[in-house]
């Protein structure tokens, strides 16, 4: 059989398995899916320095490209393995065996799939890819031993056929198989697609029925649309817009109805709440702003979200806290964990599990049912999404997932600044430019605003209005600007008074600093 063919037919097999596995995880619920799974295990495994790459490459949308990437080396394996199996009829066999196991072992390591059907799924699937190569090859064969002749088996002699006048009866069989190939591709396609709309139902919409509570607290936050410069960030960050960061390759959809929230460890009376429980005691609403600790000096992954849920507090005093604890360590559905000092709650800063965002319910992306919020702590150490459990600990006790990787087990928020506007190398008009920005040090909060043209003296700039010091302030500066090239920093000063660190740190292991400049051309 000519090499192509057999490729071809591989990698068409392959697909077909790979789409049949997805059909399955969406008719069973399976959740995270074959694909997903054997995704998921390579960013456990990579996961500190491909959080870093993906963060660097693709943004923060670059769940679908280690998907993509997935899908494209099985088919790859899948073609190869056709190749082989000219001169070796057992190849598909052990390596769709091989890659069933490992399927297997993917989806049997996350809690929320047994391991029956992580192993039923991959069986079903490589017999499917196995039976399919198997037809595509009996279609096949006859191309290159005379058609008539038998069109049996994987161990045919592989003849080449270039030059060879090409028969009436080859053409047919040609046909035949480019239709079965095209038909199983599509089927591949057909059947993923199907899987994945299947698994996705929306979980969000199944609660629709319970309405979101009016808060008994809400923080009042300032219209500070008169503060608007075209180009910077709103006082409050769209849904839609805030920056999404964690491990899970396909957001946990999670089953409200039969959710529970267990809070327990160093505790008098351990709790356990539903979801119309939780949304049924008393509330509050609070801005916070967010920041994850991968944020680079001047980036994007920050944003200022209003908050609504249920006070840790509340829930620990329910609870009754022993005095040896120390850590307050929450985990998700998926098995992520974080975990911050007991003692952070010793002020009143909020610290909520929150299930409302912006007024709706808790998108999928941010946490739905629930997850946590804790003002003035970055995110890999409090904010929980898809939360599950909440145990009070030592602090020596449960380390959270980023801490063995590397990162800061105590990680308070440092005081940071960033110029939105003008974009970096940006050209403009001589005359007045507003400069325009954002500061931030939830649970201190910040003073001060400067700028500097230059290496020019700090002037100081206008703020726009804060709900609290849990949120970041926008800053704005009228420039008068002169013809030339310039560079224009930023930084802040908290309501302790302390400056912002302009030592530049990266990112690792407790957050960037240094001071965020842009370089602006000034047109005459
Ligand atoms: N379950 C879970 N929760 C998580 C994470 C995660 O990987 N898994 N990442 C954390 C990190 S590092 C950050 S910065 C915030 C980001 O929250 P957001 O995606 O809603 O902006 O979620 C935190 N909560
Ligand atoms: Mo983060």
């Amino acid at each position: 059989m000519e090499r192509l063919t057999a490729a071809v037919a591989g990698a068409a097999a392959a697909a077909l398995a790979l789409g049949t596995g997805e059909l399955v995880a969406g008719v069973t619920g399976a959740d995270p899916s074959p694909v997903v799974a054997v995704g998921d295990r390579f960013v456990d495994r990579f996961a500190a320095s491909l959080k870093d790459f993906a963060i660097a490459v693709f943004g923060t949308n670059d769940k679908a490209a280690l998907i993509i990437g997935t899908v494209l080396i099985t088919l790859g394996i899948g073609a190869v393995t056709g190749v082989v199996a000219r001169r070796l009829a057992a190849a598909p066999g052990m390596v769709f065996g091989a890659f069933g196991v490992f399927g297997a072992w993917a989806q049997a390591a996350d809690p929320e799939v047994g391991a029956v059907l992580a192993v039923a799924t991959a069986a079903f699937s490589v017999v499917v890819g196995l039976a399919a190569l198997r037809l595509l090859w009996r279609l096949a064969s006859p191309l290159d031993i005379d058609p008539g002749s038998s069109p049996d088996a994987l161990g045919d002699a592989g003849g080449d056929v270039a030059g060879e006048q090409v028969s009436p009866g080859r053409l047919a069989t040609r046909r035949r198989f480019l239709a079965a190939t095209a038909g199983f591709a599509a089927a591949a396609a057909g059947f993923a697609a199907a899987g994945r709309a299947l698994a996705r139902g929306d979980v969000v919409a199944a609660v629709k029925a319970i309405p979101l509570p009016r808060p008994s607290r809400r923080r009042a936050v300032p219209d500070n649309s008169n503060f608007r410069v075209r180009g910077a960030s709103p006082y409050v960050t769209p849904t839609t817009d805030f920056y999404r960061i964690d491990t899970a390759l396909s957001a946990p959809r999670v089953d409200a109805a039969t959710w529970k929230l267990e809070l327990s460890g160093l505790v008098d009376r351990p709790l356990s709440i539903g979801y119309e429980e939780l949304l049924s005691m008393p509330a509050v609403e609070e801005p916070v702003t967010l920041q994850c600790v991968s944020n680079e000096v001047g980036g994007e992954l920050v944003g200022n979200g209003v908050w609504q849920g249920v006070p840790l507090r509340t829930l620990l005093e329910e609870a009754g806290v022993q005095e040896q604890a120390e850590q307050v360590f929450s985990r998700s559905v998926d098995g992520w964990s974080a975990g911050f000092p007991l003692r952070v709650l010793d002020d009143d800063r909020p610290a909520l599990v929150a299930y409302a965002m912006n007024g709706e319910k808790l998108p999928v992306a941010h946490g739905f049912p629930a997850r946590l919020v804790v003002s003035g702590l970055y995110g890999y150490v409090s904010a929980t999404k898809w939360l599950q459990t909440i145990e009070l600990t030592t602090w020596e006790g449960a380390d959270g997932y980023w801490v063995p990787r590397g990162w800061a087990k105590d990680a308070p928020v440092k005081l940071m600044s960033r110029i939105d506007v003008p974009r970096d190398g940006a050209a403009v008009p001589a005359g007045i430019v507003t400069l325009a920005g954002v500061a931030w040090r939830p649970a201190v909060g910040v003073s001060k605003v400067q700028v500097s043209i230059d290496d020019g003296h700090w002037r100081d700039c206008e703020l726009g209005r804060v709900a609290s010091e849990h949120t970041w302030v926008q800053w704005r500066y009228r420039w008068d600007a002169r013809p030339g090239d310039h560079r224009v920093r930023v930084r802040a000063i908290d309501r302790n008074g302390d400056r912002q660190i302009t030592a530049e740190a990266p990112p690792a292991p407790d957050g960037a600093t240094g001071l965020h400049h842009i370089r602006v051309r000034v047109t005459g």
